[in-house]
């Protein structure tokens, strides 16, 4: 893949109208879409890396990410028509009775900015709802969100009608202030990321991308 460091360094820096700027042109260029793609993703990678060594925090992760979703706004037609294939689908949300959005959201855009298809289906997700998204999307994985001790037992129940809905293979991750591996090994879940970065290494682990 050919580098094009001014997109990568507007990712980077969350500069959004060199995103779009860079973006449309190298689409001018005729530079491929799953080239600039390359560029964007290894923007979010590096934000996710100083992200997870307490480099940057939440504030410059959200400008990165509304950077990455402007540039995609433009990129994604394109890479439709060329027949790219997103690297995994994932529905994400956060778990029944909770209503906290920022985390998941936050995981929302990073699984987004790794490539991943995000079918986010909102708070206070019952788990039939889950199971029925991953369903509709042939999704690989689902990631749960909870950020309140009372609504970690719903973790538990969703992944109990993952398990009885037998979905072939779909793996779930498992985040939010409360969660620990422990609890995730006790309630059977197949990943847990202490954050939004590591959420993505987690499904990359997971789904072998
Ligand atoms: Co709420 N709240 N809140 N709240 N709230 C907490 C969580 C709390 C710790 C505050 C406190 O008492 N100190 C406490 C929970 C206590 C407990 O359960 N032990 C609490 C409470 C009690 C409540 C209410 C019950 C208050 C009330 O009404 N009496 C109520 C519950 C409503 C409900 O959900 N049913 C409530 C309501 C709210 C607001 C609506 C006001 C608002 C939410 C707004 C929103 O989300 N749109 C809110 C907020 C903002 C918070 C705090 C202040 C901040 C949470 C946050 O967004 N953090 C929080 C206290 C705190 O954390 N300091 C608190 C920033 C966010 C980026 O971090 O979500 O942890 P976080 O996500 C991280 C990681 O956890 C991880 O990655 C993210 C980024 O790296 N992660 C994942 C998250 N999901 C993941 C999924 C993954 C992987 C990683 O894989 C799928």
């Amino acid at each position: 893949m050919k580098p094009i460091p001014d997109l990568t360094e507007a990712i980077k820096t969350g500069n959004r109208a060199l995103a779009t700027e860079a973006t449309q042109r190298e689409l001018d260029a005729g530079n491929s879409p799953q080239e600039i793609l390359a560029a964007l993703v290894a923007g979010m990678d590096d934000v996710g890396r100083r992200f997870k060594a307490n480099e940057i925090f939440v504030p410059e992760v959200l400008i990165a990410a509304r950077a990455m979703k402007e540039a995609m706004a433009i990129l994604e037609p394109k890479l439709v028509e060329a027949g790219y294939e997103p690297l995994a689908t994932a529905v994400i949300g956060t778990v029944q009775g909770d209503l906290h959005d920022i985390g998941k959201n936050l995981v929302a855009m990073m699984w987004k900015g790794a490539g991943f298809n995000v079918i986010d289906v909102g708070t206070n997700v019952p788990p039939e709802r889950f199971v029925e998204a991953a369903k509709e999307h042939s999704a690989q994985v689902i990631g749960l969100s909870a950020l309140l001790t009372t609504t970690m037992p719903a973790m538990k129940q969703t992944v109990d009608a993952v398990n009885a809905a037998e979905l072939n293979g779909v793996k779930v991750v498992i985040g939010g202030a409360p969660i620990t591996q422990s609890f995730a090994d006790e309630i059977g879940a197949d990943g847990f990321a202490p954050d939004a970065a590591s959420a993505v290494d987690r499904v990359r682990d997971l789904v072998g991308v």
